[in-house]
């Protein structure tokens, strides 16, 4: 049987493991991106391991996420970035620059190679061929110092696309319609390869959108072969000698194949309050809308706001909408500007935006009280645009435009198909690579403001305690609901003050209690529904609750990263061996813990008595894992095996 694209990369990086569907595989990482949001703790951890330089072929430092800088916070984490960045080999990539995976596609990304980064949409690189996982930094901080990142290896589920997108339908409703098939849930341990005629004829920038999305697949990553058209990008970029063909095998072997027929496709809508909750905007036709978003590093490539500007030019929007763009990156930014293309989205009337994550991340942009807005992004949990009452509903760049016209959500489909503005990829794009600051040679000062704290240290696995169960959730519960972004992420790099604010939105008074409860010596278990841990690579969703006192999490299922991130904190992913269980437990329910370390050691599953009832629970862990457990976290344990090389 021959190889999928996704099975050749991997093969070519395999350093510990067999390739077979559900093994845990230790692969080589070429690549690693960090933004601003993650990055601080994921540097602090790397300088913590004590190693002089990253080992990687290249490792970049972004900032996009915390570029609104109210207060001091963010530009001392960026002075932190950018002189720790030039003193171990990184690259930094200046605020304005970009977002860090429309400017990775553009200048870094390389067919064939690895890349991790402490983004959950890192996966956009999938759109080039390479294999580009998302996760915590502490797992970055290790593959840029040379660790291997270990992962199961994946069941590969076929995407065949045939036919073509008819005009008006655009690369974001096929995502959409993938979502509305695979559902954000119970796909994990899964890649999404894209083949076929339908795949080849789609542009790079529209294969990124797929991949950057189908992060919310819950998927390890997506991928895209590598062919003519990538080359193409690639040398439009200046890079066609970072171009290499990969296509998977004429007989290569999937777990499962999903036809999808692109002429089929119509524009859909992803509505409140998950990215899942696709409907076809011919039955949300007609909706009042007050705001409108374009931008964020699913949609913000030179051929979206081209489109944009096309469907934009010569015309004024509704006076009842906020149109607000924000180009992904500094390149689509000066092209824009010079084409004129700029020209006619300003005069429409829209309000122009840094290049960055912005509105995306609830850095500024909320909407209204009960307000509806359409965005291009890729999220739409609940209270993420920074107004819990809003409705946001995810569309394409044409519907988007569209609507801003006419003041409510239009279906780009009831417009002729002749006007479509189709937009031909540019021969060269504008390169100035001048806001990417290299590393320096040898060692530079390294500026430390009052917000940058210590990394976390966590003690190992405790092998007795008094716990409680400190909360009650139910499903789908997503990192934004665990440790809120927004206007709290500038407390990022400071854990004892983020923690503050874990499940603030949910329980307002988790976190005195927990860390109460901690000084009296009672350790808290969380039990939760399905998919626990949805959304972001965001660790600090796993290290703010272990700093209160969460040892434990038990849920029906988890999320890939998150269980990750839980993991490399030393906290216990625990899920119910009989899922009913779950329906046993209440908030305060009091349990002891005897022999943990020897049941984390040698058995699957640990057993409580809560409130009267025998809860049995399955430890989600390999065996690797459960040293990093038993050591109290991934750092003890790469701190460990370094000292004893
Ligand atoms: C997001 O889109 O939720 C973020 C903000 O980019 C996160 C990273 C973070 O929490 O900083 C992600 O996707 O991983
Ligand atoms: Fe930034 Fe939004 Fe993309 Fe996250 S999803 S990296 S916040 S643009």
């Amino acid at each position: 049987m021959g190889s999928s694209v996704t099975y050749k990369i991997l093969g070519n990086h395999l350093v510990e493991g067999e390739l077979s569907p559900g093994r845990e595989i230790g692969i080589r990482i070429d690549q690693t991106l960090t933004q601003d949001a993650t990055g601080t703790m994921a540097y602090l951890q790397f300088e913590a391991m004590g190693i002089p330089r990253v080992m990687t072929e290249i490792s970049v430092s972004y900032v996009d996420h915390n570029t609104l800088q109210m207060g001091f916070e963010n530009a001392d984490d960026h002075r932190y970035l950018q002189t720790m960045n030039s003193s171990f080999g990184i690259h930094y990539s200046k605020a304005g620059n970009g977002i860090c995976h429309q400017v990775h596609l553009e200048r870094f990304g390389r067919p064939g190679a690895t890349l991790l980064g402490s983004d959950s949409h890192t996966p956009t690189g999938g759109g080039i061929g390479m294999v580009a996982i998302g996760a915590g930094g502490l797992d970055v901080a290790v593959a840029m110092g040379g660790g291997a990142f270990y992962l199961s290896a994946p069941r590969v589920i076929n995407a065949r696309l045939t036919g073509k997108l008819r005009p008006w339908v655009s690369a974001k409703d096929v995502i959409l319609k993938m979502l509305e098939v695979l559902t954000t849930r119970g796909n994990v341990g899964c890649v999404i390869e894209y083949t076929g005629p339908g795949a080849a004829a789609l542009t790079v920038p529209e294969r990124a959108t797929i991949t950057n999305m189908g992060a919310e697949l819950g998927v390890t990553t997506s991928v895209f072969p590598s062919d003519a058209e990538t080359k193409r990008f690639l040398a439009a970029q200046g890079r066609e000698a970072s171009w290499t063909e990969i296509l998977p095998d004429p007989d290569a072997e999937y777990d499962r194949t999903i036809e999808i027929n692109l002429s089929d496709i119509v524009p859909m809508a992803a509505c409140p309050h998950s990215p899942d909750n696709v409907k076809r905007i011919s039955e949300l036709k007609g909706m009042k809308i007050e705001q409108v978003a374009i931008g964020s590093c699913t949609n913000s490539s030179y051929r979206d706001l081209m489109t944009v500007a096309e469907i934009l030019k010569g015309k004024k929007i509704n006076p009842g909408i906020s149109l607000i763009i924000a180009p992904g990156s500094r390149q689509v930014f000066e092209m824009i500007s010079r084409n004129g293309a700029l020209a006619d989205i300003i005069s429409s009337g829209a309000r122009i935006m840094e290049s960055a994550c912005g509105f995306c991340i609830g850095a500024g942009q909320a909407p209204c009280t009960e307000g509806v807005s359409l965005r291009t992004n890729n999220r739409n949990f609940e209270g993420r645009s920074g107004t819990d009452s809003a409705g946001i509903y995810l569309v394409s760049p044409e519907a988007a435009a569209l609507s801003a016209l006419r003041g409510e959500l239009v279906d780009p489909l009831d417009l002729p198909a002749g006007e479509y503005p189709s937009v031909a990829m540019p021969e060269k794009f504008h390169v100035d690579d001048s806001m990417i600051i290299p590393p320096a040679d040898g060692k530079t000062e390294i500026f430390r403001g009052p917000n940058i704290g210590d990394p976390p240290f966590t003690d190992p696995l405790m092998d007795s305690f008094e716990g409680v169960i400190g909360l009650k959730v139910g499903d789908k519960i997503t990192t934004d609901h665990i440790m809120p972004a927004g206007q709290r992420l500038k407390y990022r790099s400071n854990i004892p003050k983020y923690s503050e604010f874990v499940f603030e939105n949910v329980d307002g008074g988790f976190a005195g209690r927990t860390l109460e409860n901690k000084k009296a010596g009672v350790f808290t278990a969380i039990a939760a529904g399905q998919s626990y841990g949805q959304g972001s690579s965001r660790e600090h969703a796993a290290i703010c609750p272990m700093y209160l006192g969460v040892r434990m999490v038990m849920a029906k299922s988890f999320e890939r990263i998150h269980t990750g991130n839980l993991i490399n904190f030393g906290i216990l992913p625990l899920v119910f061996v009989n899922p009913g269980d779950y329906d046993l437990l209440k908030p305060g329910g009091r349990f002891s813990v005897k022999g943990l370390r020897k049941t984390v050691q040698k058995e699957e599953t640990v057993t409580l008595k809560i409130d009267g009832n025998d809860i049995m629970l399955n430890i989600l862990a390999t065996a690797r894992q459960r040293e990093i457990l038993l050591d109290g976290g991934l750092l003890n344990f790469t701190k460990n095996r370094i000292k004893h090389r």
